[in-house]
């Protein structure tokens, strides 16, 4: 599942990583591959529209996070756009507030219902739920009798029926009754499908619906048959309106375009996805965890996470502006080397940051961090004025910081240097590939050290 949209999207990514910054062209060429990658991926087209444009507008709007590379900028829009079309967050089962709460279970045959009721039945209780079910399909012996041992097997109960209940109906309402009785807060009702949608299914479905106000009515689909599965869903919920969605067998080898496209589709949430047979494979959606998935680039995205927690915004323009019109004094030096602290071990960060323009030359500086607090302290010894200008710094002052900061004269001399290194290399850095617009540009976050 995902593997092939997740190869394709990391080599979009990866195109981009030599790119200075984010351009017209370059963006529409990656847009171009991202679009043939999720119709590839079995996407519904509508939502391969929506999700296109909505990362467009983005990618060219001015809410760019100034201290990512073009192709991190890209990582971060997608991922966020392709939580946003699969539901923004993990969506719960309701409960009903007088219980016992019914949920209904539907879809087309074969597409994991009765397998589905029993999983939700375990997952039920495992979070501190006391569930209940019954099979309702009246027609084939062998589907109750399917729910009958999958119950034994998970010491469940499970409403038998008695002879004079015929109706689908009438075995709900009678499984409510036994559920409410014996303290049962849900009673899962596994209901009959039917190999394509019919008036006289959606018809029972309907009465059900009317007999027992479900909190829930969870579509069950089949991964594996693609956009068929989201035509059902919509037809499903048109006719009788679905709270949910659960989508089974992801473990098998579908393109994934089904998950992707069924909340976009009938604006209802995948609340569950089955992994497998057994009733313990049964997984609650999370949106963000299936991005990630998607775009197989954890790390980067962790990454921006922590860029995008600690970096204040205005703080980097401010500091850009600063750069370009060389004012960036040994206080400014301080604070970035503060802030590629608080992102975590330098090497780490580093191996995250893209490769390209200066970091290349930072491939084989050893990252000594016990460095980073002595060029603070350092600088913390400085008065104002000194930090303000470098330039006064004597053979007096530097003693008398060095004793300040318990360093070594050595080490003052050193930190000046390669901020006046750093000083230089930035200017070139913001004047070279950087361009004039300030809000796209990338904020240098390392030094030389
Ligand atoms: N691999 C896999 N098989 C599943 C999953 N859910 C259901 N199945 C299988 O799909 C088939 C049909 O399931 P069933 O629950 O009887 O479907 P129903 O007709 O909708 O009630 C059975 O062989 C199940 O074992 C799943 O998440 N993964
Ligand atoms: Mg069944």
């Amino acid at each position: 599942m995902f593997d092939n949209l997740s190869e394709k999207l990391q080599r979009v990514f990866k195109n981009l990583r030599g790119e200075g910054r984010l351009t017209a062209e370059n963006m529409e060429a990656a847009l171009r591959e991202i679009r043939v990658a999720l119709l590839e991926a079995d996407v519904n087209f509508r939502v391969v529209k929506q999700l296109i444009e909505n990362i467009k507008q983005k990618a060219m709007g001015e809410e760019v996070l100034t201290a990512l590379s073009p192709s991190q900028q890209v990582v971060k829009i997608v991922n966020e756009e392709l939580i946003k079309i699969l539901g923004s967050h993990e969506s719960r089962l309701r409960f009903a507030n007088d219980p016992p709460t019914v949920m209904l279970i539907v879809g087309l045959q074969g597409s994991g219902k009765t397998t589905t009721t029993a999983k939700l039945a375990r997952w039920l209780s495992r979070n501190g739920h006391r569930p209940e079910m019954v099979s309702v399909d009246v027609y084939r012996p062998a589907a109750r009798e399917q729910l009958r041992v999958l119950a034994r097997d998970l010491n469940l109960p499970v409403y038998p029926g008695a002879a004079e209940e015929t109706t689908p109906a009438d075995l709900a309402r009678s499984a409510r009754k036994d559920a409410a009785t014996s303290g049962r807060d849900v009673l899962l009702v596994d209901t009959a499908g039917r190999l394509h949608i019919d008036d006289q299914l959606m018809t029972e479905l309907q009465e059900l619906k009317e007999q027992l106000s479900p909190v829930e009515i969870l579509f069950v689909a089949d991964a594996m048959t693609g956009q068929d599965a989201v035509k059902s869903a919509e037809e499903f919920h048109r006719r009788l309106g679905i709270t949910g969605v659960v989508l089974t067998k992801m473990d098998g080898d579908a393109r994934g375009g089904a998950a992707l496209s069924i909340r976009h589709v009938t604006g209802q949430p995948l609340k569950f996805v089955g992994v497998g047979e057994k009733p313990d494979a049964l997984e609650p959606f999370h949106p963000d965890r299936v991005a990630s998935r998607i775009l197989g680039m954890g790390d980067v995205l962790s990454f921006i996470e922590k860029a995008e927690e600690l970096i204040d915004k205005k703080k980097a323009v401010e500091m850009q502006r600063k750069l370009i019109e060389n004012e960036f004094t040994l206080e400014d030096f301080r604070d970035q080397i503060r802030q590629l602290k608080k992102l975590g071990p330098l090497e780490s960060v580093l191996s995250m940051m893209p490769k390209v323009g200066m970091l290349k030359d930072l491939k084989n500086v050893k990252v000594d961090e016990k460095e980073i607090v002595h060029v603070v302290a350092i600088i913390d010894s400085m008065t104002p004025q000194e930090r303000a200008n470098h330039m006064i710094i004597n053979g007096a002052r530097r003693r008398r910081i060095a004793k300040g900061s318990g360093t070594s004269v050595q080490e003052v001399n050193q930190l000046l240097k390669q901020y006046a290194q750093a000083r230089k290399m930035m200017k070139s850095f913001s004047g070279g590939f950087l361009g004039k617009k300030l809000g796209k540009m990338k904020l240098p976050m390392s030094f030389e050290m």
